[in-house]
């Protein structure tokens, strides 16, 4: 006897119920996979970002179980608190080799990272790098306000020269980094800038940096409006400003035409910077699995391993 149950993807069957039984999975609604009240300011950047990922998940029709969202330590990094799915709110800077161990052990899954400027670029500064060039299969959200705001209001490493925070109370002096730059030139694959006040363009970004098969990127302005208000004004037409997409003929594969591109001045340009294809760390890491398997027929993995290390001694 076969039972169906119609329930949303988290239901457990029923061990009570006789026969096998077929689950019809109904994958949760954006509304279902809101976790708690997110303890953002209200009007906070982030809210945005969220509610995009809850709609991206939707859309997609994602199981639950399948989506993984990992974070450091920010106000951006409680991200993974407030969704209804895997997720790990890990040490500060360190979110993006916790993501990368979970992408390389669990294909099946869709890894997310996200984390704020100072989680990704201070801190992680090097996580991210290696991530990049060893081209693992996740995406990175970052999303940037220029400042660290959990901590209130200290110089980050996207703050722009001359930004007053409790550590430049005379304004910044120190060059900030171009997120788009920095990790095309570390190897990342797949390379976007976004801003939360342009919800539709976030949901394509993320959309295609999901669907990438490599690290991908996404540079999401995210304001905060405690302590830096109005730092994005200029990329928001509601406020006067100007969104300017990545023009139509620019070649994504192309990686000199990217850095020139995100060297345009601030607000720059928004859409995909970069895109090329490369093998991922994943792939060649099954290849290697499977010639090690293929060696050792009829060894569990532990064992092949065992051997690998008895070699060593
Ligand atoms: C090892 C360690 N160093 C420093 C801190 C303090 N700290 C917490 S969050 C943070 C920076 C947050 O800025 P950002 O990553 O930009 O996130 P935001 O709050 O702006 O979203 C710092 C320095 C910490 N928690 N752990
Ligand atoms: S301090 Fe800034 S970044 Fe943090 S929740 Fe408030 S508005 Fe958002
Ligand atoms: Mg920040």
């Amino acid at each position: 006897m076969s039972t169906v149950v119609n329930e949303p993807s988290s239901a457990i069957p029923a061990s009570s119920v006789a026969g096998p039984v077929q689950i019809q999975r109904r994958p949760l609604n954006k509304k279902e996979l809101a976790s708690e009240h997110p303890t953002w300011c209200p009007g906070c950047g982030d809210f945005s970002v969220l509610a995009i990922y809850l709609k991206l998940v939707e859309k997609r029709q994602l199981d639950q179980e399948r989506l993984v969202s990992v974070s450091g330590i920010g106000c951006s990094s409680r991200f993974p608190y407030f969704v209804q799915a895997h997720g790990a709110h890990f040490i500060h800077g360190r979110s993006i080799p916790f993501a990368c161990g979970i992408s390389l052990s669990r294909p099946d899954l869709h890894v997310f990272v996200f984390g704020g400027d100072g989680d990704i670029f201070s801190i992680g500064g090097n996580h991210i790098t290696h991530a990049a060039r060893k081209n693992i299969k996740l995406t990175v959200v970052i999303m940037d306000n220029f400042v660290y705001g959990l901590t209130k209001k200290q110089t980050s490493p996207t703050s722009p020269i001359g930004y007053k925070s409790k550590t430049d109370t005379l304004g910044a002096i120190d060059q900030p980094i171009n997120p788009v730059k920095q990790v095309i030139a570390a190897g990342a694959t797949f390379v976007a800038r976004t801003s939360h006040t342009n919800p539709n363009h976030l949901l394509q970004m993320m959309e295609a940096a999901m669907d990438h098969d490599g690290f991908s990127v996404i540079e999401c302005l995210s304001e905060c409006v405690e302590f830096y208000p109005g730092a994005f004004d200029a990329a928001n037409p509601r406020k006067g400003g100007a969104f300017n997409l990545v023009p139509p003929d620019h070649d994504v594969t192309d990686e000199l035409a990217a850095y020139r591109l995100a060297s345009a001045p601030f607000p720059g340009h928004f859409g995909i910077f970069y895109q090329v294809k490369r093998p991922t760390k994943n792939a060649l890491e099954a290849q290697l699995n499977a010639r090690a398997r293929e060696k050792y027929a009829g060894l569990q993995d532990w064992q092949i391993l065992q051997q690998s290390f008895n070699r060593m001694k």
